[in-house]
């Protein structure tokens, strides 16, 4: 929100309380609020914002950046068993961009008033979710080449538009998210041409890896629009800038053409070119086995979380030692711990 409006709107409400009103009356912010969102400006941390705006943001902020941490782990198992090294190189550096991702968001949602402590227990007592995508295991090194293309290529599709969102900071932080993200798909699609190209045994491993892949890529998109909770108010906001199923569909045109390329099929019969839709139509999607693994009973959930636990603990040491040198440089809360 702009200076001007924001004092103006301060202003109102000063207005609101000289005339006595005894509960807080917010009908002037709301209003500048909903003029700014409807101008299409950015609402910034320090702007009124209503309670549900910023919950829903925590909300969606803290699922993305758990996502993105939790994300590490089935690429990570690969790294040692890379390839050759220029595979394993470019997997530790996409791994590690996955952190950095991780840390953006995080950042965002602090910029809220909930801090990265709150987010972590929330993730870690079960409270909050992280995307239904991460508790499918990593069986074959093509898998790392599946999760680039499909996984990366689905969050680039539901993650451009955010570079919208009427939020500032989580905007700006997916600005910069997508284009680590093109660079993650474009890897993992080079590594599956070089497999499906190669031997017969790697031409099946990619295909494998693609069958498996493919269903609960279509899943990270989120239920069904007549059954998104979050969508319409999400998308009044600005927020989102298109439902769930406007992305899925998005998604699926993109990977149709570019798997013919790859010399790759789609697991599935349904999917065939609809001239009256400008779209491909393709088939069901098995929502029970989304609610299923949403509930935790997912092939990876239990290991995922252990491992994200474990890594927490161990972690400890790390953050007294930033905690207490930023306090020795007289850094304390503001959560600088640079060396
Ligand atoms: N998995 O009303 P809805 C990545 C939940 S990974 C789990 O449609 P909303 C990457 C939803 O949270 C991609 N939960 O919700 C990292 C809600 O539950 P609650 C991460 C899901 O928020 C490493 C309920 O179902 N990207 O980038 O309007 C390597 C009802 O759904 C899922 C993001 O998170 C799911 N798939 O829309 C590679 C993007 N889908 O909170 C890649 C930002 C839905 O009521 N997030 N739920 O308990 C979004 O755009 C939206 O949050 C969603 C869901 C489209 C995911």
């Amino acid at each position: 929100m702009v200076e001007g409006d924001r004092m103006a709107t301060a202003a109102a409400h000063r207005t609101a309380h000289a005339d006595g009103a005894a509960q807080e009356d917010t009908s002037a912010f709301q209003a500048a609020f909903d003029a700014a969102v409807a101008a299409e400006e950015r609402i910034e941390p320090r702007d009124w914002m209503p309670d549900a705006y910023r919950a829903t943001l925590v909300r969606q902020i803290a699922q993305h950046a758990h996502s993105e941490i939790i994300g590490m782990q089935p690429e990570a198992n690969w790294i040692t068993r890379a390839p050759s090294l220029r595979r394993k190189a470019i997997l530790m550096a996409k791994v590690q961009d996955e952190a950095g991702h991780g840390l953006y968001l995080y950042s965002a949602a602090e910029t809220l008033g909930t801090g990265r402590d709150e987010l972590l227990d929330k993730l870690h007592t079960g409270r909050q979710k992280y995307s239904s995508i991460f508790n499918y295991p990593t069986l074959t090194w093509a898998d790392v080449g599946a999760i680039g293309w499909l996984v990366d290529g689905a969050a680039i599709t539901n993650q451009v538009p955010l570079c919208r969102c009427s939020y500032g900071p989580y905007a700006r932080a997916m600005v910069r998210i997508c284009k680590e993200e093109s660079f993650h798909q474009r890897q993992g699609y080079e590594l599956l041409l070089s497999l499906s190209r190669g031997t017969a045994e790697q031409h099946a491993m990619a295909q494998d890896a693609v069958d498996r892949w493919w269903w609960p890529s279509l899943m990270m998109f989120g239920p069904p629009d007549d059954e998104s909770a979050h969508s319409a108010q999400s998308m009044a906001w600005k927020i989102k800038r298109h439902s769930n199923d406007e992305l899925r569909q998005r998604f699926v045109d993109i990977c149709v053409p570019q798997a013919e390329s790859l010399g790759l099929t789609l697991p599935d019969p349904a999917l065939v070119w609809n001239e009256e839709r400008g779209h491909h139509d393709f088939g069901p999607i098995d929502w029970t086995e989304f609610h299923d693994v949403l509930k935790g009973n997912g092939p990876c959930n239990d290991q995922r979380i252990a491992r994200r636990r474990q890594a927490h603990d161990e972690g400890a040491w790390v953050r007294e030692a930033a905690a207490a040198h930023a306090a020795k440089h007289g850094n304390a809360g503001t959560g600088a711990t640079h060396a």
